[in-house]
């Protein structure tokens, strides 16, 4: 048995594609069109649109449709690429009725595009829409949807929540690909169209998967992908040349350098026709890159751009690179500078299949950043967000933190670079600057735990990933909402108290974590649990500067680091002075005596103990939330989230205490409100 068979009965690993309980949603108006689908053969992702139609309608309405090429005039669902009725060559769906109503069509700007709108369709059905309800257009403003992997071929994941890798055991690609199929349905099914299968720390193994030694493997998976209109990309060492190539260097203007990359280009495509391209962290955190040589990240990405475009290749070249041999002594270098500094003087070098991947902060994924100033900064660059799905710095999957709202955030910020209403989003796409290529990318949350994910909520960061993605104008309400009917059915209790515990989840953790943008009070490494000073003398850039007075990062123009000038205005303006940085950014930007008062009131010192005691009684709130539903959801998803809200409880407190006697050990200053603080 294979592990899809295996697992396929549980309705946490069938995630939000749970068709079984169609049977209780769907409306009945839609059963006589679910009848037959008309689909052309000899096209392998209408087929997979087809099947999966097929699936969910068995599960709605108890019945296999008819499939069938052949247009006998039966009332149906149509399947077709329409391409002329979508000329701005982004992926694009319509499905309509015939005026006869005899037919629903769903059309697509391309293959990929139909499948979008068959997966549409079927969340309708599963949402319980009405047949007279059903039409909609759908278009995505992103070329590049791209999910990836940190998976190592050990089978460890690099920050991984939830299992051990799905693709690769003790140094082997997995052979059973069911699974793999399973989650390239799900990929799909929200709009995801590229993968990266492997860690962006490139190690011996891997690095070598760009070789016939495991070319074949790779194609393997790729082909599944494939199926589901998912292009395979992979991860490469930027050393691989002498690494695998026995070469003597890998700089990239040596010509026989760039002849390696050109024939290893040549032949991955040998193997994977549809093979989608290189991602790259180079010059970072210790791994290979062009300073080695003394060149820049042009004279890199370029070379690999070259190497891959005959083929249609692209290249994702990241930007987190930055200075992890930091002295902590030094307070005028300043970690958060690095992105733009790094890049902002390459604007308009790179060539146009390269897009530099960016995070969405100029730190690390913490709960709470600005959006990084490289977007707005660079105008001739295509460019990418990179968000963090897997949950690093926001709780290990352990703690609920539902992170569309902090995407949103990123997407809506307004970097004035074309005036007001220069949003990432528009930037990201493209549609700022005009940039031929964008999008995000997601760092997957998944593993081979039978929720895939870990704890089954955090299913709706995987949906909301792609949902954004695909449409960076939907709300984080309404993805929770969708996503929460799709996963637990039409049980409104469950609807409301689920999406109301996920819209809640982000706040609940920035209250009882890291106050006001400051960010690290982690525990090294492992990054989970508090630890104020865990990162405050080490070399990665990661200060608070708490003292007895105050606490915070300078980093404004006149007495700081000059992050803040990054910005355009009147961004750099309002981020510079303490009166008008946003206060929930407040640390981050600038060096706070605890005395402060914030626009409520409070003193610093007072918030951060009140946000602490609260934060700490709404993770209670949330637990009391989901025993609520007792009875009314699948017992083992229950109990895997009620397991991990305990610890959840647990770890909030722990939280709650260490910060707040951090700080009354600094200040001395007791809690307004009396409540114990542990001296
Ligand atoms: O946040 C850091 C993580 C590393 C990760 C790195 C990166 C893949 O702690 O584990 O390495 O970011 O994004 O490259």
């Amino acid at each position: 048995m294979n592990i899809a068979e295996m697992y396929s009965s549980l309705p946490q690993y069938r995630c939000w594609l749970n068709y079984e309980q169609f049977h209780d949603t769907a409306d009945t108006s839609l059963e006589p069109y679910c009848r037959t689908i008309f689909v052309p053969s000899g096209f392998k992702v209408l087929q997979s649109a087809a099947a999966e139609l097929s699936a969910a309608v068995k599960g709605a309405f108890r019945f296999s449709p008819r499939i069938t090429e052949r247009d006998d005039g039966a009332c149906g669902i149509v399947l077709a690429v329409d391409e002329d009725s979508f000329p701005d060559g982004c992926d694009a769906f319509r499905i309509s009725r015939s005026v006869d109503e005899t037919r629903i069509y769903i059309t697509g700007a391309n293959e990929n595009s139909v499948l979008y709108g068959a997966f549409e369709f079927i969340f309708a059905l599963g949402c319980g829409k009405s047949a007279d309800k059903i039409e909609m257009l759908s278009h995505t403003p992103n070329r590049i949807r791209i999910m990836q992997q940190w998976d190592n071929a050990s089978g460890d994941i690099e920050r991984g929540y939830a299992g051990n890798s799905i693709f690769y055991k003790d140094g082997k690609i997995t052979s059973d690909f069911s699974r793999i199929r399973d989650y390239a349905r799900l990929l799909a099914s929200v709009g995801i169209n590229y993968i990266s299968l492997n860690n962006v720390n490139v190690h011996e193994t891997e690095t070598k998967f760009i070789t016939p030694e495991y070319l074949p493997q790779i194609a393997a998976i790729a082909s599944v992908f494939s199926e589901y209109g998912i292009r395979v990309m992979l991860s490469i060492n930027f050393a691989a040349p002498i690494a695998v190539g026995g070469l003597s260097t890998a700089d990239p203007l040596e010509e026989s350098v760039q002849n390696w990359w050109r024939e290893t280009a040549d032949t991955i495509w040998s193997y994977i026709p549809d093979f989608g391209g290189f991602v790259v962290k180079a010059d970072s955190e210790g791994r290979p890159g062009p300073y080695t040589y003394g060149r820049n990240h042009v004279d890199g990405a370029n070379m690999l751009a070259d190497a891959v475009a005959p083929h249609g290749g692209i290249v994702l070249w990241r930007c987190f690179v930055y200075n992890c041999r930091m002295d902590w002594r030094d307070r005028t270098r300043d970690r958060a500078r690095a992105a733009y500094d790094n890049f902002m003087p390459l604007d308009g070098k790179f060539r146009s299949n390269v897009v530099l991947q960016i995070k969405n902060g100029p730190m690390d994924f913490q709960i709470r950043e600005p959006v990084t100033p490289l977007f707005g900064g660079l105008e001739k660059t295509n460019q990418m967000i990179e968000f963090q799905v897997t949950q690093e710095y926001t709780g290990h999957q352990i703690d609920l933190c539902y992170l569309v709202p902090m995407w949103k955030e990123a997407l809506d910020f307004d970097t004035f670079a074309r005036g007001k209403g220069s949003r990432v989003s528009d930037i990201v796409s493209g549609k700022l600057f005009g940039s031929p290529l964008g999008g995000a990318a997601g760092v997957s949350n998944i593993g081979d735990s039978p929720a895939w994910t870990g704890n089954p909520l955090a299913q709706a960061n995987l949906f909301g990933f792609g949902r954004l993605a695909w449409d960076p104008a939907r709300t984080s309400e309404e993805i929770a909402r969708s996503w929460a009917v799709l996963t637990f059915g039409r049980d409104s209790k469950v609807v409301e108290t689920v999406t109301s515990m996920l819209l809640r989840s982000r706040d609940v953790y920035e209250h009882y974590t890291c106050p006001l943008g400051i960010g690290w009070f982690v525990n090294p490494q492992v990054h989970y649990g508090p630890s104020v000073d865990g990162y405050e003398y080490s070399c990665w850039g990661t200060y608070h500067y708490a003292d007895l007075h105050g606490i915070g990062v300078d980093r404004t123009a006149a007495t700081g680091t000059g992050y803040a000038a990054q910005y355009r205005q009147p961004n750099a303006e309002m981020y510079e002075h303490l009166e008008t940085c946003p206060e929930e950014l407040l640390l981050f930007f600038h060096h706070v005596p605890y005395s402060y008062r914030l626009k409520s009131g409070q003193t610093l010192l007072q918030y951060i103990y009140d946000s602490h005691f609260r934060g700490a009684d709404e993770a209670e709130e949330l637990k009391k939330d989901w025993e609520s539903l007792r009875g009314r959801i699948d017992p083992q998803i229950f109990d895997e989230v009620e397991k991990r809200l305990t610890l959840q409880v647990q770890d909030a407190i722990e939280w709650r205490d260490v910060v707040n006697t951090y700080f009354y050990r600094k200040t001395g200053i007791p809690d307004e409100k009396g409540r114990k603080i542990y001296p």
